[in-house]
């Protein structure tokens, strides 16, 4: 069993993460627009951040994992987040891309040490050497592609065998690139396998983004934040 259902009265909320499934709710669902409601944009000019924050004011480093299989959106899911940009030509990532942020949360000034696996077969490798030691973790699928929900579990078994002190290690399930699904029965069916999926990894949350139109890119890495901070009685 994953983070215990004491979580339930005090976890973070969510506004606009899709789905919630907890083991004793219901599963809680808003419907994912079926095309976006919002054209999409121009790419925006980066980086629309705050100025940096001096690391002498660090506070908590955290290892955070993405991982999933190859081509789902990862990076760009990063990028999107740290850079407010969308790159249709992501090109994938060779091996492991590490990324170190200074963010501030809740007052608390976090340094997220971000390490972005590859999925592509031919670094499996390296995977085990990368995933230990985390605080959290992103498994990543896309939602356009129902193959790559069939290997998540191989991700959250690749974690959890490397963290086996954390039982708690929050890993959040994420489906991408759901501006490319428009019709209703595709996403009826894909949400029905996930729930099982979910169900079968004990898994607790998904969050569904797209990168493209940011819809819930940022919703969905704070959340994490938030979990965490949350699990660490920073909150
Ligand atoms: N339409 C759409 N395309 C996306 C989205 N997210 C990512 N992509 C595209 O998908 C492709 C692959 O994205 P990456 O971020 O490189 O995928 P990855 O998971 O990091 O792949 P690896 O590094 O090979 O493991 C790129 O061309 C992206 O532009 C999205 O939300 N919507
Ligand atoms: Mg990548």
């Amino acid at each position: 069993m994953l983070a215990s259902q004491k979580l339930e009265n005090s976890r973070p909320r969510r506004s606009n993460i899709v789905w919630r499934v907890d083991e004793d709710t219901e599963i809680v669902e808003e419907s994912p627009p079926a095309t976006p409601k919002e054209p999409s944009k121009p790419v925006e000019k980066p980086p629309a951040r705050p100025a940096a924050i001096s690391p002498d004011k660090v506070q908590f480093r955290w290892k955070i994992v993405v991982c999933g299989p190859g081509g789902v959106g990862k990076s760009t899911l990063l990028h999107r987040y740290f850079y407010r940009q969308f790159l249709p030509d992501m090109i994938m990532t060779i091996g492991v891309s590490h990324m170190s942020h200074i963010i501030e949360r809740n007052g608390k000034v976090i340094n997220l040490i971000i390490w972005d696996l590859s999925g592509q077969k031919r670094f499996e490798v390296l995977h085990p050497a990368y995933v230990g030691d985390a605080t959290g973790a992103f498994v990543v699928f896309d939602i356009s592609a129902p193959e790559t929900l069939e290997e998540v579990n191989r991700w959250v078994e690749l974690i959890r065998k490397f963290n086996p002190n954390n039982k708690a290690l929050p890993i959040i399930l994420v489906g991408t690139k759901v501006d490319l699904v428009s019709d209703q029965a595709y996403l009826d069916s894909i949400y029905k396998r996930i729930e099982e999926v979910m169900a079968d990894l004990e898994l607790q949350y998904i969050c569904v983004t797209s990168s493209k139109t940011n819809y819930n890119v940022d919703e969905t890495i704070n959340f994490l934040i938030d979990y965490i901070l949350w699990q660490q009685n920073l909150k």
